[in-house]
Order: C-alpha cells, then sequence, then structure tokens
C-alpha cells in the first residue's frame, strides 16, 4: 500500500520535490527503517549495503540520503565527486557514538595483531581506523574471512559481535556498544507476542540481545529479512524483530502475508526524523552536506572497499 499524504499540502511538497530533483540532478535514497511516505518518495530503498552501492555508482550529481548521519557519511565516502545531502543534521545513531577513533585506536595498541572489523553504523573516524567494515547483511561473512590465526577486534555493537562469533565459532573481542532500540526487545516481549500470535514466526535483527535472539526462528539484515519473508508461502504470518519501518517494505511486498511488530519499543526516533518537509528543503536550500575529511575519506573508503567485494544486491523500485 502506497502511504504517500494525499492532502493538499502533501501532494503540493511532492510536487515541489519532484520538480527540485529534476533541476538539481538528483536521486533520493531511503534506509528500510524510514517512515513510510518516506519510503514512498525515494527512488530506492534499502539497507544500508545496498544503499551504499547505488551510491557509488549512480549518475546523479545529487543524492539526498533518507537515513542516518553514518549512512550520508558512507555514500560521501564512496562518492566524493557528488552531493550528499543529509535532510535532517540531528539525525544521527546511537550506536555509532559509542566508538570514538582515540578509543579504537587505543584498543588497537593493546591488541596490535588484530584485525579490526567494524559495523558500518560507526563514524568516518572509526571506519579510518578499520581493516574492513561490514553491515549486518554480511557480518558473518567477513568475520568469517579473517586469518584464523589472527584476532579480531570488532566495533562497535557487542550484539552483532557476539552473533558473528557464535555463527562462525570465532572468538571475538568485543565493543560494549548497541542500539538501545533492538537492545530493548525483550525475551519476555517475545514470547507475549507468540502467544497473541500463534503460528507466526519470529524474524529478528542480530543487533537484539543474544538471549532475544535464541528465540527467533530466523535471524538477518533486513535485507535478509526481506528475502525469507519473501521465500515463505502465502499465509505466513511473522512477528518481527526489528524497527518498524520494515514492516512497510515486508507488507508491500508480501502482500499475502501477515507482519506484526514484535514489542511497540521498536522504533528508532532518529530514523523517524525526515519528513516530506525536510526533503523538499533540503533540495531546496542544498543542505546539510555531509563532509568528510580527505584524509579520513580515503581510509575510510579502503576499509568499506573491502567489504564491498562481499556482494549485495541493488535493489530498484518499480
Ligand atoms: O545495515 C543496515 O542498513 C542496518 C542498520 C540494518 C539492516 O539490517 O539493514
Amino acid at each position: 500500500m502506497n502511504h504517500l499524504p494525499n492532502d493538499t499540502l502533501a501532494q503540493e511538497l511532492l510536487r515541489q520535490i519532484d520538480l527540485l530533483k529534476k533541476e538539481r540532478e538528483a536521486v533520493i535514497l531511503a534506509h528500510n527503517y524510514q517512515p513510510p511516505e518516506i519510503q514512498d518518495l525515494a527512488d530506492y530503498t534499502g539497507d544500508s549495503l545496498e544503499l551504499s552501492r547505488i551510491a557509488a555508482k549512480t549518475p546523479a550529481k545529487v543524492i539526498v540520503f533518507c537515513g542516518v548521519r553514518f549512512m550520508g557519511e558512507t555514500a560521501a565516502i564512496l562518492s566524493p565527486d557528488k552531493t550528499v545531502l543529509l535532510p535532517v543534521l540531528e539525525a544521527g545513531c546511537t550506536l555509532a557514538e559509542y566508538a570514538t577513533a582515540d578509543q579504537l585506536r587505543a584498543m588497537k595498541k593493546k591488541h596490535p595483531d588484530a584485525v579490526v572489523v567494524t559495523y558500518v553504523n560507526s563514524s568516518a573516524e572509526v571506519k579510518a581506523e578499520t581493516d574492513i567494515c561490514c553491515t549486518s547483511a554480511n557480518a558473518v561473512q567477513i568475520v568469517q574471512s579473517v586469518d584464523r590465526h589472527r584476532p579480531i577486534i570488532f566495533v562497535p555493537d557487542y550484539n552483532l559481535g557476539h552473533y558473528a562469533a557464535k555463527v562462525t565459532g570465532r572468538e571475538l573481542i568485543l565493543w560494549d556498544g548497541c542500539c538501545p532500540t533492538h537492545a530493548l526487545l525483550s525475551t519476555f516481549a517475545v514470547a507475549a507476542a507468540r502467544k497473541k500470535w500463534p503460528g507466526a514466526q519470529v524474524i529478528m535483527h542480530p543487533e537484539c540481545k543474544p538471549e532475544t535472539l535464541e528465540l527467533a526462528d530466523f535471524v538477518g539484515s533486513t535485507s535478509g529479512m526481506l528475502a525469507y519473508a519473501k521465500a515463505q508461502p502465502a499465509g505466513a504470518s511473522f512477528i518481527v524483530g526489528t524497527e518498524v519501518g520494515l514492516l512497510h517494505r515486508l507488507q508491500n511486498e508480501n502482500p499475502d502475508k501477515v507482519f506484526h511488530v514484535a514489542s511497540d519499543y521498536l522504533i528508532c526516533p532518529m530514523m523517524k526524523m525526515t519528513t516530506l518537509k525536510d526533503v523538499k528543503v533540503s533540495l531546496e536550500k542544498m543542505q546539510y552536506v555531509v563532509k568528510v575529511d580527505e584524509s579520513v575519506r580515503v581510509r575510510a573508503k579502503a576499509a568499506v572497499d573491502a567489504m564491498l567485494q562481499y556482494t549485495g544486491a541493488v535493489a530498484k523500485k518499480s
């Protein structure tokens, strides 16, 4: 179902966005956790890996990244010749704030042989101190790819690192960070959801806590959950343990299936900041330009490029 509002004001905003987009030769990207109307407006929706790949390849001159800061930074790291705009200046990521470059440098000193694997939910400065980045879609693969004789520092999400360690059997040096939205999903909430919707499969994001993940029928990134749901038979139902924004795409792409959010707390306030007006103003005033210092960018790009060889599909919206 399309969630683009049809009141006069919204229609006028959409018309202006369309004109400005052409004028600026812009492409609009929206993360799977953005509000429904922003996802519907975007040229592409996806996870951060898919959107980074689109950002790297697009012929557009301007990229409006409807998401949070680290995502805009990743696009700017990959596409220095383009202007990347983040419509909301304050849209940050609490998880990314758990690690600073200074802290990571100190950790590297303690473990000089270690390979640093950094989740893309991190600042450009932290990426610049990294050997290889990962996303939730490829964390297991990336960890597996590291020489077995080298220790691995995994930054900044403890829960994703714990999950990757469990699946791969590798011992990781874990960072003490988490996504407060996913970490809030409790075993009690999942048990209550199962009771409320018996027969529904529980699908969950690896940013959830280890004890909560134990209760999942399937664990995956947002793109992983989309692919999993698609492969299930018509009539299947799901309890979804990730940010509520994903339910919009899940339901749109699977009208014959039913999706329930696992908890009403699964809302990322940062992801929900973007409005249609912000997108319009962003294109009009060319704000807020995401800038990454060139010496940081070059080193961060090496870590992102190292990840990008582990492919991710690019989904063009119909
Ligand atoms: O990698 C991403 O985009 C995030 C933050 C979650 C996911 O699984 O898509």
